[in-house]
């Protein structure tokens, strides 16, 4: 059987880069995915970095398997002489031991691995294992627990995993219960059947079938690994020993492993965190919902209630400035509406703006809960309720805000009174004079003639009298204008109005970009930025 060399990868992202991606992606994640996929996301940086340190030189392979499924037999094989304890009494090996190839005696890597008991391997004619960490560690089935979690914890920190079985126990569930969670690991999975010497050529191959099938099921892909599906072997006459000491000095050669092993794990946990952040969905506000949200907030910030005063109160001081003299004084006896409101000039504090109704109130909430579940529609738990509560201003705040945006554009909008006003108000004031003097005139001449003075020679203009004519003609021009005046300023009444309604509007804009959306959009791109991190750390989409 021939074993091609592993593909070269075309991952794009070195791994040091992945590894610092997880670790800002478990940063942002802190509040926003679970505990559990948080802490499998440190971890696998924190041992990828531990790993890391020892650099690439050496190859950590661990023989992992069954009691009696030939794993010290295959150590001695390959490394030539007996020195792993193997055993009809089992279970046999109760502590890793390691066989270091080359000059170097990988200490500090075997320190870490927290591994005590070493062999040195001296080949003086072969060094193409040169660099080859061999571990032979205790099985995973025995009723010893102890050696089930030593087992554990050297395939958890193996560059290469070698799993060995045998004609008997190669469909066990327990090695399969493990295998499955190895799926995304294919490439660093070698699978041994050894003792195929107790079979016959036939069912040495059936059995190798049925392990490649099991395997699929278990959906592990080794395609991507030595190029072969399962490597028959027999410890005993030495069957298929040459074929697995080749992938090992491959692996060795390459020295890919402990890369290809590290961006499994952080793949792994990426698509872990992948999977509770959610691969897709808006990421942006729509902007239907933000006008909504807008006037659903004008609603409950009063805007109308304001409006309508700055018209009445327009009117009002305009009838002030420019009615008839004779009865404006009744305009100025009503407050002000503004005033009213403690929108006048000079007013400071909260204004006592009509507190928004229960149905404003409700209909503005249900504009940020909208708001907030559209954004985060199609994303897993717990986006909706993180967005929701990224939406949601503080206890009294955003009516605060409401009702010093309102406040403000209406106080930006008092600026002093049209000009024509002063000029009808001294028109107003010349025909008074004209309508009182008149007046007074005419009662001096009914007074003097009551008295039967001599008559006072009355001058006249085209034979009115000027005192009729100033009294009558003062009274009615004074009385037109202030129509006409009324009828102005109603429609500077109603412009008024409009500028105070679209300056208000666009101050709750205002408010609702920086309570509602703003947050939205803060909590869309941190998830954004979190998704990202994932998928160059190497995330698997969310299938
Ligand atoms: N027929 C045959 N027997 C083998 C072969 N490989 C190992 N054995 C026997 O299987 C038994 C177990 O071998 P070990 O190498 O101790 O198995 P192990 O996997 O290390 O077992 P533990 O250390 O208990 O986990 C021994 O009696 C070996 O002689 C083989 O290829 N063919
Ligand atoms: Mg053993």
């Amino acid at each position: 059987m021939v074993f091609g060399r592993r593909k070269k990868r075309a991952h794009a992202t070195p791994l040091p880069e992945r590894i610092e991606a997880l670790q800002a992606a478990v940063d942002r994640g802190v509040g926003r995915l679970s505990d559990e996929s948080l802490a499998f996301g440190q971890h696998v940086v924190e041992k990828a970095n531990g790993r890391l340190r020892h650099g690439t030189e050496h190859t950590l392979v661990a023989m992992l398997g069954a009691t009696g499924a030939g794993k010290s037999s295959l150590t001695n094989a390959i490394v030539g002489s007996d020195v792993a304890t193997t055993g009809v009494r089992r279970p046999t090996t109760s502590s890793t031991m390691a066989c270091v190839w080359g000059p170097d005696d990988a200490t500090s890597l075997l320190e870490w691995l927290g591994v005590a008991t070493r062999h040195a391997v001296t080949t003086a004619d072969d060094d193409r294992l040169d660099g080859l960490v061999l571990l032979d560690v205790p099985d995973h089935d025995s009723v010893a627990v102890a050696h089930r979690l030593e087992m554990e914890r050297i395939a958890e920190h193996a560059d290469l995993m070698v799993w060995v079985t045998d004609p008997e126990k190669y469909a066990d569930a327990a090695l399969h219960r493990y295998l499955a969670q190895l799926a995304s690991h294919g490439a660093v999975i070698v699978m041994v059947l050894n003792k195929v010497d107790t079979l016959s050529a036939d069912d040495r191959d059936a059995c190798a079938a049925d392990l490649a099938r099991l395997l699929e099921l278990d959906g592990i892909d080794l395609s991507e690994s030595s190029g072969s599906r399962v490597i028959p072997v027999s410890a005993a006459t030495g069957v298929g020993i040459g074929d697995l000491h080749a992938v090992l000095a491959d692996a060795v050669v390459a020295q890919e492993a402990v890369v290809q092993r590290l961006e499994a794990d952080i793949a792994l946990a990426a698509t872990e965190m992948l999977g509770e952040a959610g691969g897709d969905g808006a990421s942006t506000v729509d902007d239907r919902q933000r006008r909504r949200l807008a006037d659903d907030l004008a609603g409950a910030a009063g805007v109308a209630a304001v409006t309508d005063a700055v018209a009445r109160g327009h009117r009002r001081d305009a009838k002030a400035a420019t009615g008839w003299p004779f009865t404006r004084w009744v305009a100025k006896l009503r407050p002000h509406p503004l005033r009213k409101l403690h929108l006048g000039e000079g007013s400071g504090g909260r204004t006592s703006l009509p507190a928004p109704t229960g149905a404003q109130r409700a209909r503005a909430d249900a504009a940020i809960r909208n708001i907030a579940d559209a954004t985060s529609a199609g994303m897993p738990s717990p986006w909706p309720a993180i967005v929701r509560k990224a939406a949601t201003p503080p206890d009294g705040l955003l009516d605060d805000r409401l009702d010093q945006a309102v406040a403000g554009a209406v106080r930006d909008h008092r600026t002093g009174s049209p000009r024509w006003w002063s000029v009808v108000g001294a028109l107003q004031f010349g025909l008074a004079i004209a309508t009182i003097v008149g007046g007074l005139w005419l009662a001096g001449l009914a007074v003097a003639a009551w008295l039967q003075l001599p008559t006072i020679p009355t001058p006249s203009i085209r034979s009115i009298p000027i005192p009729t004519g100033l009294l009558i003609l003062g009274a009615l021009l004074g009385w037109i204008i202030a129509l006409l005046s009324r009828w102005l300023a109603s429609i500077g009444a109603k412009r008024a109005a409009r500028r105070a309604h679209k300056q208000a509007a666009d101050a709750v804009v205002g408010v609702a970009d920086d309570l509602v959306i703003g947050p939205i959009e803060a909590e869309m791109a941190n998830r954004h930025d979190l998704v990202e991190r994932l998928r160059l750390a190497g995330a698997a989409p969310p299938g």
